[in-house]
């Protein structure tokens, strides 16, 4: 018997279990392709909790799916409000608002440093993520915060092109960033981890999440297609309105 015709041993216990099981009975289950629940996080008492969403989970396809938002606001933003809470909760600092912790981490005890940094961080990006982006989102800034944006970058297509490669050159994890210093400049930078614009005393305006968590189960690896949707989701009026904020 030649070995391309000999049954494998593997293929013997396969056909075995076949027979074994009722006929009715798929021989791979539905997991494959059903989707579990996202079980939320139970948020942790303290001073931080997660913002309330202005859209459904779903109001940002096919940019950004539904799946995806729901983990990564119950149970990666929820986690950055936990921990931060488990880090505040019962001191000195439990009383201070989110951008005090972040604009002075060097005030903070060496225990709980590390964790406010990286926590606070997460909590302050992910409530400027949610809020710039809207399901009527897209289309280009104008008035005063177009008016910046030319005085800084030449025209909005420049802006874009530093913002983009700001998103696709962070490595690993991180952000990319919009931001307006205490003279009304604005700039473009990249941040890693959680780590914010508020620590370098900037205000940030509008903020892409480049963190895999943020697009993996619909782009994968494509960060650059990711990119290219979240164009299609920025609210730009709240982007503006927070540029007015930081320069009145
Ligand atoms: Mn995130």
């Amino acid at each position: 018997m030649s070995k391309l015709n000999k049954p494998s041993r593997r293929a013997f216990l396969r056909n075995s279990a076949l027979m074994g099981a009722a006929l009715a009975t798929p021989l791979f289950t539905l997991q494959v392709t059903t989707q579990r629940p996202v079980i939320a996080l139970a948020q942790v008492e303290g001073p931080f909790a997660l913002p309330e969403l202005d859209y459904a989970f779903d109001a940002l396809e096919p940019n950004i799916d539904a799946r995806t938002m729901e983990i990564h606001y119950s149970r990666h933003h929820q986690g950055y409000v936990n921990n931060l809470n488990n880090a505040v909760v019962g001191t000195e600092f439990e009383t201070m608002s989110l951008e005090e912790l972040l604009s002075d981490l060097a005030a903070l005890p060496e225990e709980i440093r590390t964790t406010v940094r990286n926590n606070g961080g997460g909590h302050a990006n992910h409530n400027l993520y949610w809020d710039i982006m809207s399901p009527d989102g897209g289309g280009q800034p104008t008035g005063d915060l177009l008016g910046a944006m030319e005085a800084a970058f030449g025209d909005y297509e420049s802006f874009q092109a530093e913002f983009r490669t700001a998103g696709l050159t962070r490595f690993g994890s991180g952000w990319a960033w919009l931001t307006v210093d205490g003279d009304g400049a604005l700039a473009v930078s990249s941040t890693p981890n959680q780590d914010t614009p508020i620590m370098d005393g900037l205000t940030p305006l509008l903020g892409m999440d480049v963190w895999e968590h943020a697009y993996y189960l619909n782009y994968q690896n494509r960060r650059g297609d990711y990119i290219e949707a979240f164009w299609n989701v920025i609210n730009w009026a709240r982007v503006a309105e927070r540029h007015a904020a930081a320069t009145s």
